[in-house]
């Protein structure tokens, strides 16, 4: 696949540990840990803090081109603005030179979903003046990495942060409110959209975002099916991916929140008149997480009306231990959609993975044949769309390493490579092997 990008990804909340370290400040995920709503705390995860030269190279020996990492904005910013944290920042100054070193392309994103718990107490998203705090961050981030880091992600996953975080509750800051979730989700986008000209303006020569998707498809052909996944494609998808590329929020969804009392007036709450311009500001590609899909029902009534209820079984096989069915087709398919209907003008899929518990066995192996059959199946997934000329231009495993899968704690372990949590040993696992060999082979 010649120019493409091979690459592997983590997240600073999962691996990093070093809560206390250098001056950290706190985080709501730390909040929420010490709140006990957490099986286990990232206040260790991996030790990444300490252990990232030995991460660096095993990344080097496993062959990646580019390495996408989160920074923690409170140990650039411990209070979220004002006084910066120069040891916050020495850590990934010395982490980027270490990438370098390698010769590994470093794809930091500036937020997956850890707000410094100071701005949190001042309403956090919900509060416009996060979006100012924001770009602060970025621009302190890019003021000091920008002369070698080249390609920026704003934001992560922005429907996790805004939905789970605001309107299911289940993730932090653990709030349950349509209008939170939906001024947090509006603030979360303007903030990437200003950050855009401000990474640029740092230095930055590629700046995209981060968008989850949940591929939805009817469970049957009734009417019924139909209207409520085209509802839930809108609840999920859509929200974000039209306003980021110039389309507005989607005019079917804003009705269907009024119509249903998510909020009142015309528009939704926090949009004023020009924040959609800034949202839209462009950007050089688009980063897709993508790991399943799912049948939508209308069978459950309003039950389904924003989650949608899985129609039962999945009609199509298999599922990793997350219980996500495992649907490569269904990849192929969207990134087709998003060449029609968004048109970025390069893709990355910037997460795809799967959670299998396998552990070392007695020889010190990790036999993770489901890993690499998913993998082998969504690259090839990606291999098709791209030969019909879908711009897709990279690939990062989700994950490099085993790490806190957030409210599932550390028995999920989507890693290439496996870490015992009580030592911090890293094992390869075997599919770390079969990665290396497959980028080598698309090498040839
Ligand atoms: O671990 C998460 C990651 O933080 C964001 N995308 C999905 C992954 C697997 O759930």
């Amino acid at each position: 696949m010649g120019d493409f990008v091979w690459g592997a990804a983590t997240s600073a909340y999962q691996i990093e540990g070093g809560r206390f370290a250098g001056g950290k400040g706190e985080s709501i995920w730390d909040r929420f840990s010490d709140s006990g709503r957490m099986p286990e705390s990232g206040d260790v995860a991996c030790d990444h803090y300490n252990r990232w030269e030995e991460d660096v190279a095993l990344m080097a020996e496993l062959g990646i081109d580019a390495y996408r990492f989160s920074i923690a904005w409170t140990r650039v910013l411990p209070d979220g603005r004002g006084t910066l944290n120069q040891a916050g920042l020495d850590f990934y100054d010395r982490l980027v030179d270490g990438l370098l070193t390698e010769g590994i392309t470093p794809y930091p994103t500036l937020y997956h979903w850890d707000l410094p718990q100071a701005l949190e107490d001042e309403g956090g998203w919900t509060n416009r003046a996060t979006v100012d705090a924001f770009v602060e961050y970025a621009e302190a981030v890019v003021g000091r990495l920008g002369d070698r880091v080249t390609n920026w992600i704003t934001h992560n996953e922005p429907w996790v942060a805004t939905f789970l975080g605001h309107l299911e509750g289940v993730f932090a800051p653990g709030r349950q409110s349509w209008t939170d979730a939906l001024a947090a989700g509006h603030h979360i986008l303007l903030s990437h959209g200003r950050a855009v000209p401000a990474l640029r303006a740092g230095g930055a020569d590629r700046v995209g975002i981060a968008l989850d998707c949940r591929v939805a498809f009817p469970a049957s052909e009734s009417t019924e099916d139909i209207a409520a996944t085209r509802h839930f494609d809108g609840f999920r998808n859509r929200w974000f991916y039209d306003p980021v590329f110039g389309k507005g929020y989607p005019a079917d969804m804003v009705a269907a929140y009024r119509d249903r009392g998510r909020f009142a007036g015309d528009t939704i709450p926090a949009n004023r008149p020009g924040d959609l311009d800034e949202i839209a500001a462009p950007v050089d590609f688009l980063g897709l997480n993508y790991y399943t899909s799912i049948p939508i029902s209308a069978a459950r009534g309003d039950e389904t009306e924003d989650t949608g209820v899985p129609a039962g079984p999945n009609p199509l096989e298999g599922h990793t231990e997350m219980g996500w069915p495992i649907t490569p087709d269904a990849l192929t398919a969207f990134l087709h959609r998003i060449d029609d209907e968004w048109s970025p003008s390069s893709i990355y899929i910037t997460e795809n993975g799967a959670s299998y518990s396998t552990g070392v066995d007695a020889n010190g192996r990790v036999p993770d044949q489901e890993r690499i059959d998913y993998l082998d199946s969504h690259i090839a997934a990606v291999a098709t769309a791209r030969a019909s000329g879908v711009p897709v231009d990279g690939y990062f495993v989700w994950s490099l390493l085993d790490n806190l899968e957030w409210v599932e704690g550390y028995r999920q372990r989507f890693g290439m490579i496996h870490v015992d949590h009580g030592t911090g040993t890293r094992t390869p696992k075997d599919s770390y092997h079969w990665y290396r060999d497959r980028i080598k082979e698309s090498r040839r």
